[in-house]
């Protein structure tokens, strides 16, 4: 958790008594939250509209434009970043504050071309929005009521007249977005919606300050035998000169700083030396450790939970190549996890409790890793403090993706105060072990004609840019290790992370783009796979929220529009591989999204089972910024599609799987566990009826963090046709007094040729405590059964299982949002995948 607290937090929007001069604060804020007036200009539109958040949502909420989700609306409201938009409040201010020595004007976020005016003054500009706004206003108030005017350009004609400044072309497919400092994706994406917003997307307000006031805190740690030394960092504004007294306190200790200051930005630095300090560990290591930093100026408290850890990036020569892993602690890390896209469309729609149900998901199926992309956001304090909290790690991209950009001075001026920015404001989270300069840039000069037949020059500017990058990051933080892209060797240009599997982060994505068999994901042995996916389409439930029910076909124009890369018709041919053809709509979605989870755990399985070759997974995508169809593992509306499902279960601390390789299937039992691990694993073969064919046990001492191979099952030996019978492995671990289970299905042919019956579900549904619990028991063994509660939000313990005659399974519900209207057992649907044909 990180804050800044004032003793007395003042809302000044009615005129109050006169205090005494002595009684002031050493910071006072006026907050500008709230409902502002919004106008077009050029244009008749006049309305009201909520800060934080954007013009779009604004018009929306107003019933201006249509909802952007829904239908072919997205067309409809093009126009609205067409135009310049100006948004004023008024505000009354206490007569005391003229008296404190300076005011300020402060904006989180500015997105993005912005013009600030205070009573008709100009008091300042901005285009890039991953800088916050500060400027001095306090001339330009007037004791009472004051006016606070934002102008928003219209970020498309702004961008396009950046381009212009330019010779030589910078392609993208961002539009002129690389041109300019805000988020690449609001252009549009092969995920998202166009919607290139404006507005403030977090803190807007006055902050009134009486002497030197804390600007930044940032602390860095250095871990030696066992004890860890801890620099704070204090940056202090002062507009005078003078001495202040700070008080740092940190894990009990209490330390003050005389600080003479003088005018403008002042350094100080605080060391504090922790013995033996109780470690941070990511999800499924040790436990999430934070301490309490504190630094105290006067009234003014800044504070900010630390979490101690010793952080390496290994990338050393082995027999494989060049390993990439991160060590924390001294112990190798075997990250899982997904990639994170803003999580909404809409500014006022990405709440605090979106980003924590999101990420709690992530925890939730055994992920410890994000990576916040390179198109999005430098996120908000809630996604790092809570990934902090839960033990998810962050691989941070800073924002450029897909482009080639510009290398000028204004460019990388612009880019430099992003980066000082940011780096102080995040960098000292736990969770954070990466900063990464881009996504695939390196890869997109080859993309675009004019690139690649000048490549010299576009690699000039990007290695402009990297420099860039890399000496804002290391001037706030040393020792951080910088990686120049992603997919990279680590070392910059040169590197080819889409086929080369021996160094550095690989993007694979010869699956779907490149249209190969799911098997091709066992031709390569990625050191750490940091993107590959696969698409899907929603559920009914979603897409019921976009498309009108003469719509449901999948190349429908709404679908179509819903879609954004290659389309929908290439998920359904692509059925054909492994399944049979779906009868009907409802089966065509559920089907999609059993072949996503199918792609990914075939792909997670086997890296798992490589290991320590591998030591990093990280597919494409986890969320949506709308409802789409996408490679998402979470629906926009924040339901778990099959493959979250089922990375729970490939992610699991204890996996076992089968790889098919030259006519057996080789059995691996992978660990991730600290310690040796008891594990047995039952391998069962059963036919489509029901009946064990063959029982086998496996007992095994696996070896703390390994990949132990068992006896393989051989193609040849099956006691019936391969189509004829199917394996489910039982694995029990129990290490350290607590026991892992996984179960894992395994076909020997394509699903397609395998003679599955049809099967008879039947549940029992009851409630303890507001969870419901769902007891499902069969006639015939029934396949990746997936139950669904349309209304009811909600997560199930276990979902896309294979559920056995003579084998009850139960399962829990637990309730995001709970509206008792909707009756749990009407809605409860149970779907399984002998039914979809
Ligand atoms: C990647 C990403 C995204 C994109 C995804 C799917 O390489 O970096 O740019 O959305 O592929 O095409």
């Amino acid at each position: 958790m990180r804050s800044i607290l004032f003793f007395s937090t003042m809302i000044f929007l009615s005129v109050s008594t006169c205090i005494a001069a002595e009684d002031m604060k050493t910071i006072q804020t006026v907050d500008l939250k709230g409902t502002w007036q919004i106008s077009q200009v050029d244009g008749s539109i006049k309305t009201t509209g909520e800060i934080p958040g954007g013009i779009h949502s604004a018009l929306y909420e107003a019933g201006l434009i249509e909802d952007p989700y829904f239908g072919t609306n997205e067309e409809k409201i093009q126009w609205v970043a067409e135009y310049d938009w100006k948004v004023s409040r008024k505000f009354t201010i206490d007569p005391l504050l003229p008296a404190y020595q300076d005011i300020y004007l402060e904006v989180k976020n500015p997105d993005t071309f912005c013009e600030f005016r205070v009573n008709g003054k100009l008091v300042g500009t901005s285009d890039n929005m991953f800088v916050a706004f500060k400027a001095r206003v306090k001339k330009y108030l007037i004791p009472g009521e004051n006016n606070i005017e934002i102008l928003f350009h219209s970020p498309l004609k702004a961008a396009a007249k950046q381009r212009e400044k330019y010779e030589k072309p910078f392609p993208s497919q961002q539009g002129d977005f690389n041109y300019v400092r805000k988020v690449q994706c609001h252009n549009g994406w092969d995920w998202g919606i166009k919607m290139p917003v404006s507005g403030i997307t977090d803190e807007i307000r006055l902050v009134a300050v009486n002497g030197p006031m804390i600007e930044h805190v940032y602390a860095s740690q250095k871990h030696d035998k066992g004890s860890c030394e801890v620099t704070v960092n204090i940056e202090l504004l002062a507009r005078s000169a003078g001495q202040q007294k700070l008080a740092v306190r940190l894990a009990g200790q209490d330390k003050e700083l005389n600080c003479t200051y003088k005018y403008g930005m002042n350094k100080y630095q605080v060391s504090f030396q922790i013995n033996n300090p109780d470690l941070w560990w990511p999800a499924g290591y040790g436990d999430q450790n934070l301490y309490e930093l504190e630094v105290v100026n006067k009234d003014q408290i800044v504070k900010r939970s630390i979490g101690l850890r010793k952080l390496e990036l290994v990338d050393e020569d082995d027999k494989y190549g060049t390993s990439m892993k991160f060590r924390i602690n001294d112990v190798d890390i075997f990250c899982k996890g997904a990639n994170w896209i803003p999580c909404d469309a809409f500014m006022n729609r990405q709440t605090d409790e979106k980003y924590e149900y999101l990420l709690k998901s992530m925890v939730e199926a055994n992920m410890n890793i994000v990576r916040a992309w390179g198109g999005g956001y430098y996120e908000r304090d809630i996604f790092y403090d809570t990934c902090d909290r839960i033990g998810l790690l962050v691989w941070q991209d800073m924002m450029f993706s897909c482009a080639t950009y510009p290398g000028d001075k204004d460019f990388l001026a612009s880019v430099e105060k992003e980066l000082k920015y940011q780096v102080k404001r995040i960098y000292d989270h736990p969770s954070i072990v990466i900063w990464c300069g881009d996504n695939e840039c390196v890869g997109a000069i080859g993309w675009y004609e004019e690139s690649r037949s000048d490549r010299p020059y576009y690699e000039k500017e990007w290695s402009k840019l990297n420099d860039a990058r890399q000496k804002a990051l290391q001037e706030i933080y040393p020792e951080a290790r910088y990686w120049p892209s992603s997919p990279s060797d680590g070392k910059g240009l040169g590197s080819d992370g889409w086929s080369d599997d021996t160094k550095g982060d690989m993007h694979y994505w010869e699956v779907w783009h490149g249209g190969k068999a799911f098997e091709a994901f066992y031709d390569v042995n990625p050191r750490f796979c940091s993107e590959f996916g696969y698409q899907s389409l929603p559920s009914m439930e979603s897409v019921e929220s976009f498309a009108p029910a003469d719509q449901l076909d999948v190349e429908s124009e709404v679908f179509t529009v819903h879609q954004k890369s290659k389309g929908n018709k290439y998920i359904i041919q692509m059925f054909e591989r492994y399944f049979q053809s779906p009868k009907d709509f409802q089966s065509t979605l559920y089907l999609s999204q059993l072949q996503q989870a199918k792609a990914i755990k075939t792909a997670s399985e086997y890296w798992r089972s490589i290991k320590p070759v591998c030591q990093g997974i990280i597919f494409w995508q986890l969320n949506d910024n709308w409802p789409v169809c996408s490679w998402s593992s979470i629906e926009y509306n924040g339901n778990w599609k099959q493959l979250h499902y089922q990375a729970k279960q490939f992610y699991a601390p204890v996996m076992s799987c089968a790889i098919p390789k030259d006519g057996k299937y080789e059995l691996y039992c992978v660990s991730d566990l600290l310690t040796e691990a008891d594990v047995e694993i039952k391998v069962d073969i059963y036919d489509f009826n029901g009946n064990i064919l063959k029982e086998k046990t496996h007992n095994v001492k696996a070896a703390k963090q390994s990949s132990t191979a068992l006896e393989a099952i051989s193609a040849a030996k099956l006691p019936v046709d391969p189509g004829q019978c199917f394996a489910v492995l039982k694995t029990t671990a129990s290490a350290n007094g607590k026991t892992y289970s996984h179960e894992n299905t395994i076909f020997f042919t394509e699903e397609k040729n395998c003679g599955l019956m049809p099967a008879k579900i039947e549940t029992k549904v009851s409630e303890v405590n507001g969870k419901y619990q769902v007891e499902l028991t069969t006639d015939k063994p029934a396949f990746f059964v997936v139950l669904e509660t349309p209304g009811i939000k909600g997560i199930f313990s276990n979902n896309s299982f294979t559920l056995l005659p003579g084998e009850p399974k139960t399962v829990e519900f637990v309730p995001v949002e709970y509206r008792s209207r909707v009756k749990f057992g009407k809605v409860l649907k149970v779907m399984h995948l002998r039914e979809t044909y």
